[in-house]
C-alpha cells in the first residue's frame, strides 16, 4: 500500500510536469507573432535576379536529388525485405546471377544523361549572372574590403561610406541595378547577401564583380564569407535598398561637407591632434586618413565597427576608448584618451552628420 501511493504521487509529478511542459509550448505558440520572422538572411527568399536563378537552380537540384533518393531508398527497403532470412532458410546459397546487358547500359546511360541535365542547368545560370552587361542608368559602386570593414565608393556620384550600402529598388519594369567591383585591401573577403546574390570573393590584385537588382525595399544583411582574419564573424553586410526618392536624398546628404559646430571644438581638436586623423577621412577637415572608415557622416550609419555594435553614444564611447570590448583584435588601437578627451571626441563625433 505504502510502495502504491509512493508509485502514485511520482505519477502525479510526472503528469503534472508534462502538463505544464505542454501549457507552457502551446501558450508559446499561441504568442508567436501572426507573420512568423523571417530569417534576414533566408536563402529561400530571393528579391533579386541573380538570388532567384541561384534559387530556382538549387530547387530544381534537389528535387531530382530527392526524385533519385526516394528511388535508390524503395529499391532498399524492397529488397532488405523481401530477401531476409526466413525461418524456413535452408542455409545454402541462393542462385548467383550476373551480366545483364540491359540494365547494366541503364544504369550507365540515366546517370549520366541526369548529370548532363544538372551541368547544363548550372551553366546556363553561371552564364546568365555573369554576363549581365551593367546598363547605361545602372549605379555603379565599389566594395573595398579591409580586416575587418567594408568600404564603399560611388565613382559616379562621388561619395564614399563604409559597412552600410545603400542601393536603389529596382522596378523590373525600369531596372537600375546595381553594379559592384569588388576590391581587397589585404586578404580575401567575401560578399555575400543571400536574399540578393551569391557568393562573390574580394581577392587582392584581381578585381572581381557582382551586380543586384533588388525589388523590395528593405534591409538585407549578409557576412563576409570569406576567413580573413580574427574578426571575419563580425565584418557584417548591411544593404539598404530605398526607393529612388529615398536612395537620391541618401546621395545629396553623403555629398555635403562634415558639419562644423563651435560647441564641440575641444572634442575636434582632440581628434585632429591625435593620430585619429591618420586612419580616418572627415571631409573638409585635416582628416584624411584612408587606413580606417570615412567618418564624414559616421551618424547616418545605424551600426559602428562593420555592424558589430548599435551607433549609440555610449557604444561610440566605448568602441573608442577599447575597440577591444567590442571587437577583439579589430585594427583600430586604444588611444589612451582621458575620460574627458572622451567625451569631448564622442561629442564631435556625434555631430558628423
Ligand atoms: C591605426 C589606425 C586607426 C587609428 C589611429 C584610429 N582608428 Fe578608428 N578605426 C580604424 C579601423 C581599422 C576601424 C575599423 C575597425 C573595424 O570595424 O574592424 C576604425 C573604426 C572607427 C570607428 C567606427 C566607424 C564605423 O563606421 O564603423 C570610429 C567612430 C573610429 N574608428 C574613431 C576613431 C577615433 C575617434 C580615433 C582617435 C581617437 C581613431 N578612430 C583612431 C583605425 C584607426
Ligand atoms: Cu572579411
Amino acid at each position: 500500500m505504502q510502495m502504491r501511493g509512493t508509485k502514485d504521487s511520482n505519477r502525479a509529478v510526472v503528469v503534472r510536469t508534462c502538463g505544464f511542459v505542454l501549457w507552457s509550448a502551446v501558450r508559446a505558440a499561441a504568442t508567436e507573432p501572426a507573420v512568423p520572422t523571417m530569417s534576414p538572411t533566408n536563402i529561400f527568399a530571393p528579391v533579386s535576379t541573380p538570388a532567384n536563378s541561384i534559387f530556382g537552380l538549387s530547387i530544381f537540384v534537389l528535387a531530382v536529388t530527392a526524385a533519385i533518393f526516394v528511388v535508390v531508398f524503395a529499391l532498399l527497403v524492397y529488397t532488405v525485405v523481401n530477401f531476409r532470412k526466413r525461418a524456413t532458410d535452408d542455409g545454402r546459397e541462393p542462385p548467383q546471377i550476373y551480366g545483364s546487358n540491359q540494365v547494366e547500359i541503364a544504369w550507365t546511360v540515366i546517370p549520366v544523361l541526369i548529370v548532363v541535365a544538372l551541368f547544363m542547368a548550372t551553366a546556363r545560370v553561371i552564364a546568365s549572372v555573369q554576363n549581365a552587361l551593367p546598363k547605361p542608368n545602372a549605379i555603379e559602386v565599389v566594395a573595398i574590403g579591409h580586416q575587418f570593414w567594408w568600404e564603399y565608393r560611388y565613382p559616379g556620384l562621388n561619395v564614399v561610406t563604409a559597412n552600410e550600402l545603400h542601393v536603389p529598388l529596382s522596378d523590373p519594369d525600369h531596372p537600375t541595378p546595381t553594379f559592384i567591383r569588388l576590391l581587397s585591401a589585404d586578404t580575401d573577403h567575401s560578399f555575400w547577401v543571400p536574399r540578393l546574390a551569391g557568393k562573390t570573393d574580394l581577392i587582392p590584385n584581381h578585381p572581381n564583380s557582382m551586380w543586384i537588382d533588388p525589388h523590395e525595399a528593405g534591409l538585407y544583411l549578409g557576412q563576409c564569407a570569406q576567413y580573413c582574419g580574427t574578426q571575419h564573424a563580425k565584418m557584417l553586410l548591411r544593404i539598404y535598398v530605398e526607393p529612388h526618392d529615398d536612395f537620391d536624398h541618401w546621395i545629396r546628404l553623403q555629398r555635403q561637407p562634415a558639419s562644423t559646430s563651435d560647441v564641440v571644438d575641444e572634442g575636434r581638436r582632440v581628434f585632429e591632434t591625435t593620430a585619429c586623423i591618420n586612419c580616418h577621412a572627415v571631409v573638409g577637415t585635416v582628416a584624411n586618413g584612408r587606413f580606417g572608415p570615412d567618418l564624414t557622416h559616421l551618424m547616418s550609419r545605424e551600426t559602428i565597427a562593420a555592424g558589430a555594435a548599435l551607433n549609440t553614444p555610449r557604444n561610440l564611447r566605448l568602441w573608442i576608448q577599447k575597440p577591444e570590448a567590442i571587437k577583439p583584435g579589430s585594427l583600430m588601437p586604444a588611444m589612451e584618451l582621458t575620460d574627458r578627451e572622451l567625451d569631448a571626441v564622442t561629442a564631435y563625433l556625434e555631430t558628423l552628420r
